[in-house]
C-alpha cells in the first residue's frame, strides 16, 4: 500500500521512566524500525507499517530538556498525533514530579490540541512478578486518578519483562492513528468468531505484528509461538526453493493453519490457531477468503464501507 500518510508519535515522561526501553523492545521485535537521527534531547526513530511511516520521538526526560520543550513547544512539541506518556509505578516518590510534567505539558496549545483519544499513559515497569501485588492495584489506582484529573487519557501497564504488554500497548496505540488497523482488528475477530478458532494472528513482511487475537493468555501464547514455528518452516522450504502458500502444523492442544499471501512487493501471512479438530473444515475454508478481504483492505477497498 502506498500512502504517504505520515504520523508522530512522543514518547514523553520523566528521566528513566522507561521510554527508551519500550523502544528498544519494539526494535528488537520489529525489524523495520531504525533509529534515523538523534538530536539533542530528542531521539527521532522510523517504522514503515502497513505502507505508512511513523515517527517516534523519544524525548530525553531530565530535568533540563523538560523545561527546554516547555520553554520552547513549537519547535519540540508540534504536531504530535498520538501521545504516549510514560509512568514509572515503581517509582511514587516522582509521582507528584511526573504529575507536574503533565500538568505543565498541558498548559501547552501544542499539546491541548491533540485529540484526546490519543493520549495513552503507560503504567510501566509493571513487571509480571508485581503486578497483582495489592500495594501496586493501589498505586495504580492513585496514578489513574491523579492524571485523570488533569486530561482524561487511557491507560496501558506495560513492563520490558512482559513481552505481550509491549505488543499489546503498541498495536492499541497503532490503531488510534490508523483506522486500516482498527478494520484489520474487526475483521479478525469476526473470523475467530466465525471458526471458532482459538487464535488468529495477522503479520507483514517485516514480521510486524499487525493484529493478534485469542481468546484467552494461554492461546495468544501458543498463537504466536505456532506462527514463529510457521516462519522457521517456511523459511526452510523457501531456502529450498519451493516455498509453500499454505502449511498446517499440529501445536499445543489443537492445530494451527498457516497462510500467506502477497500483496504488491509485500508478503503478508496469518495463523489461525484451532483446539477443535471439527472446525478444520471451516477453518480452510475461510483462511483463503479472510486473505481475500485483507487484500481488499490493503487495497483500499475499505474506504468504500464510510
Ligand atoms: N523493572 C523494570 N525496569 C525497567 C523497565 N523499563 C525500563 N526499565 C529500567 O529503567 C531504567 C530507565 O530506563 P530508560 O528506558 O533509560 O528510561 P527513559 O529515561 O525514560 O528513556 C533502566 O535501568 C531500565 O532498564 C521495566 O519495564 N521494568
Ligand atoms: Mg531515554
Amino acid at each position: 500500500m502506498s500512502t504517504n500518510e505520515s504520523s508522530k508519535i512522543a514518547l514523553l515522561g520523566l528521566a528513566a521512566a522507561g521510554k527508551t526501553s519500550y523502544l528498544e523492545v519494539l526494535q528488537q521485535e520489529f525489524r523495520a524500525l531504525y533509529d534515523i537521527k538523534a538530536t539533542i534531547g530528542v531521539d527521532r526513530n522510523k517504522i514503515r507499517i502497513l505502507g505508512s511511516d511513523l515517527y517516534i520521538y523519544d524525548y530525553g526526560g531530565q530535568q533540563l530538556y523538560r523545561e527546554d520543550y516547555l520553554k520552547n513547544p513549537s519547535k519540540y512539541l508540534s504536531q504530535i498525533d498520538l501521545m504516549l506518556y510514560f509512568v514509572d509505578v515503581q517509582d511514587m516518590e516522582n509521582l507528584d514530579n511526573s504529575v507536574e510534567y503533565y500538568k505543565n505539558l498541558f498548559k501547552l496549545p501544542e499539546i491541548q490540541t491533540i485529540d484526546p483519544e490519543k493520549i495513552i499513559i503507560f503504567i510501566h515497569k509493571m513487571d509480571p512478578e508485581i503486578k497483582s501485588d495489592p500495594r501496586i492495584r493501589s498505586r495504580v489506582k492513585k496514578i489513574k486518578e491523579n492524571f485523570n484529573a488533569i486530561k482524561k487519557a487511557q491507560y496501558y501497564e506495560t513492563s520490558i519483562n512482559d513481552y505481550w504488554s509491549i505488543i499489546f500497548s503498541f498495536s492499541g496505540a497503532f490503531r488510534k492513528i490508523r483506522k486500516i488497523a482498527e478494520v484489520l482488528n474487526k475483521i479478525l475477530k469476526e473470523f475467530s468468531r466465525a471458526t471458532f478458532s482459538s487464535g488468529v494472528v495477522l503479520v507483514d513482511t517485516n514480521f510486524l505484528i499487525l493484529d493478534i487475537h485469542a481468546s484467552n493468555e494461554e492461546n495468544l501464547k501458543i498463537t504466536d509461538e505456532g506462527f514463529q514455528q510457521f516462519v522457521g518452516i517456511w523459511a526452510k522450504q523457501a531456502a529450498e526453493g519451493n516455498p509453500p502458500e499454505k502449511l498446517q502444523t499440529e501445536l499445543k492442544g489443537g492445530k494451527g493453519y498457516f497462510q500467506k499471501f502477497k500483496y504488491e512487493d509485500e508478503e503478508y501471512y496469518i495463523m489461525a490457531y484451532s483446539r477443535n479438530p471439527r472446525t478444520e473444515k471451516l477453518i480452510l475454508e475461510k483462511l483463503p477468503e479472510l486473505a481475500n478481504r485483507i487484500f481488499e483492505i490493503l487495497m483500499g477497498f475499505y474506504f468504500d464501507e464510510d
